[in-house]
């Protein structure tokens, strides 16, 4: 590879007149590939600031800006139309010279298929200009852009996303597709949505004076908090509820907002029809997703980025039904074994998680590997905990029980971080999170409450909660860090997808003019080759083994059974390939021993044997033989 293509020579020149400045002594231009982690890594090939949101325009516009400059790596497309008639952009990441996106195994990433979760646009984003801008200087990465893969949907929920992101909101909201929905029974579409009564670019609650009001002002006037004794003087408040107003005039206000069915619920899989209402795919938005990912079935896994909450969620085998004879006794039996196995594990690594539950053996080795993974993600994001995920109508389990590929859902971020939890009692209460955004965030992200007149209300007064980007998004100061960790763990999945090589070649003499060669094939990553849940679907592509020789040695055609290869340990066996190429499953980090019979007729030749694997690629390996 050339590794001057994305140097920008005007950068480059800034760059080395900063460091003359501070710098005596010479200055070295950059290098193509790190040599520490203090080496330039590609970051400012294409800046980006990483402290904001972008909107809809702006976040597309990167997109295409990055594929632009990254033609070699990245290509564009829309998957299709949102309800309003965003296009839906879709990055594929590869090394087009190493092969064509569709023939590796990919990373599929989505984010913010809730409207309001824009930080999940963040995070994805972000994984595209980390591979993108390092190809070139950071050895993994350019590894991974050769191998693998990434099919990234930044924003999948397009227009909630450029609503959450572009006007005043709740933490909650929008966070549906737009499908018209009659929330009140009126009869009409939407008729009365939540408004910025007072214009301050917030949306926050709305209270009224009462005497006969539950709240009071705290002391520091900043909260409406519970009155405790009513005999207690003072003033008096009620809560009416978000800011807006009566816009259809049925005295009632913000009852018939905007968003139709939860699109996290709208997925084939497990749905059901309250949540992800009228019928699965029903929104063009999930529709897009789902014919795309069906249509690609080199999706080896797939990230979904939600928040909130610092969770690790993956996707795990159903649980089977308990075994026959199952007791109260045999249960706790079983209980205090994976107590201790797991005490066991977390002496030598603290992070090691176990998900209690019991699988059918075919699916043992899925959920294996999960806990694997999940055990490195929380290393990786530190304060993320990993748990399953839900089943009902997610894209999540869509992706593993009807794609067999391994997912995540991501829930970022956490309204209550540890650290505000400052008496340790496991929660964070008003007044704590209130000193965190003090003391963090140096007070900004509060709105004091303060008096307005409604037009439809008369007095009363607004405020008295946090601003948008404080609990569900970060606030700016934060995003780039999240955004990295996570990224760390999507690339970490991606490195462990399937690798397979022929690890060992050897001769082993037969009888007369008859040897065995001896192969071992392995796989030293952390999934194997396709998953149990490929299997049970039937969209499991078998990894294939095959014999070649030059034209002075024959392959002796045996059957496709075990022999022994070592006279004094019977166990030790490998599998015959033949004339024929041999159908084979290798696992997760594990090797699996082959062997063929060949004659040889004087001369030297070779033995070579083949590999190939949909989602391991291809290794080859041959041997010399000489003549006796
Ligand atoms: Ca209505
Ligand atoms: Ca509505
Ligand atoms: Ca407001
Ligand atoms: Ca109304
Ligand atoms: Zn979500």
């Amino acid at each position: 590879m050339t590794h001057s293509r994305h140097s920008s020579p005007v950068i480059a020149a800034a760059l080395a007149l900063l460091m003359c400045a501070f710098v005596a002594g010479p200055v070295f231009a950059q290098r193509p590939t790190a040599k520490n982690p203090g080496s330039y890594h590609g970051e400012q090939d294409f800046p980006i600031s990483w402290k904001r949101y972008y909107s809809y325009a702006e976040w597309t516009a990167i997109m295409a800006d990055l594929q632009k400059k990254y033609a070699a790596f990245a290509d564009i497309r829309s998957i299709g139309k949102s309800r309003m008639g965003r296009d839906q952009y879709l990055l594929a990441i590869t090394n087009k010279a190493t092969g064509t996106a569709e023939s590796k195994p990919a990373m599929w990433i989505d984010g913010a298929i809730h409207g309001n979760e824009v930080n999940g646009i963040t995070c994805s984003l972000y994984v595209a200009w980390y591979l993108l801008t390092r190809y070139d200087y950071d050895p993994f990465v350019h590894d991974l852009v050769d191998r693998t893969t990434f099919y990234i949907l930044p924003g999948l929920n397009v227009d909630a996303n450029d609503s959450y992101v572009r006007f005043p909101n709740t933490e909650n909201n929008p966070r549906e597709p737009y499908r018209p929905t009659d929330d009140d029974g009126d009869g009409l579409y939407d008729e009365d949505q939540t408004e910025d009564t007072d214009g301050d670019g917030e949306l926050s609650m709305m209270w009224i004076e009462d005497p006969a009001g539950d709240f009071k002002l705290s002391p520091d006037r900043r909260r409406f908090v519970p009155v405790g004794d009513p005999r207690e003087p003072g003033q008096r408040f009620r809560r009416i509820g978000g800011e807006g107003f009566d816009n259809d005039g049925d005295g009632r206000i913000n009852e018939d907002d905007i968003g139709g069915p939860d699109p996290n619920r709208n997925f084939p899989f497990g749905w059901a029809l309250d949540s992800g209402y009228p019928y699965p795919l029903s929104e063009s938005e999930t529709r897009n997703v789902f014919e795309f990912q069906l249509a690609h079935p080199n999706i080896f896994a797939a990230f979904h980025f939600h928040n909130t909450g610092r969770l690790i969620m993956f996707q795990a085998p159903l649980a089977a039904p308990p075994p026959q004879g199952e007791t109260d006794e045999s249960r706790q039996r079983a209980a205090e074994q994976f107590a201790q196995r797991l005490a066991e594990l977390r002496k030598t690594n603290k992070y090691a998680y176990l998900l209690d539950r019991r699988v059918a053996p075919e699916y043992q080795g899925d959920l294996d590997v999960q806990q694997d993974i999940v055990t490195a993600g929380s290393r990786i994001l530190k304060d993320y905990r990993p748990t399953p995920s839900g089943l009902a109508g997610q894209a999540a389990p869509a992706a593993y029980f009807m794609l067999g590929a391994y997912s995540y859902l991501i829930e970022l971020w956490g309204s209550q971080p540890g650290e505000a939890d400052v008496d340790g009692d496991g929660r964070v209460d008003d007044e704590e999170f209130l000193k965190w955004i003090d003391l963090e965030l140096m007070g900004e992200g509060w709105i004091t409450p303060r008096p307005f007149t409604h037009p439809d209300l008369g007095p009363i007064w607004i405020g008295g909660s946090a601003k948008k980007h404080i609990g569900r998004t970060p606030p700016a100061r934060y995003i780039e860090t999240e955004a990295l960790r996570n990224a760390n763990f999507v690339l970490y999945c991606a490195s462990q997808f399937p690798r397979v090589e022929v690890s060992s070649i050897r001769v082993r003499p037969a009888t007369g003019d008859l040897l065995w060669i001896d192969a071992v094939v392995a796989n030293d990553r952390a999934y194997p080759t396709f998953s149990d849940r490929a299997v049970a679907l039937g969209r499991a592509v078998m990894d294939r083994i095959s014999v070649t020789a030059s034209d002075n040695i024959a392959v002796l055609d045996l059957p496709q059974a075990p022999v022994v290869t070592d006279p004094l340990n019977p166990s030790a066996t490998a599998d015959v390939v033949a004339g024929e190429p041999r159908e084979f499953r290798l696992g997760a980090r594990s090797t699996k021993r082959f062997a063929a019979l060949v004659r040889m007729k004087g001369a030297d030749g070779w033995v070579e044997f083949t590999v190939t694997s949909k989602a391991g690629g291809t290794a080859t390996r041959r041997i010399a033989l000489t003549a006796r």
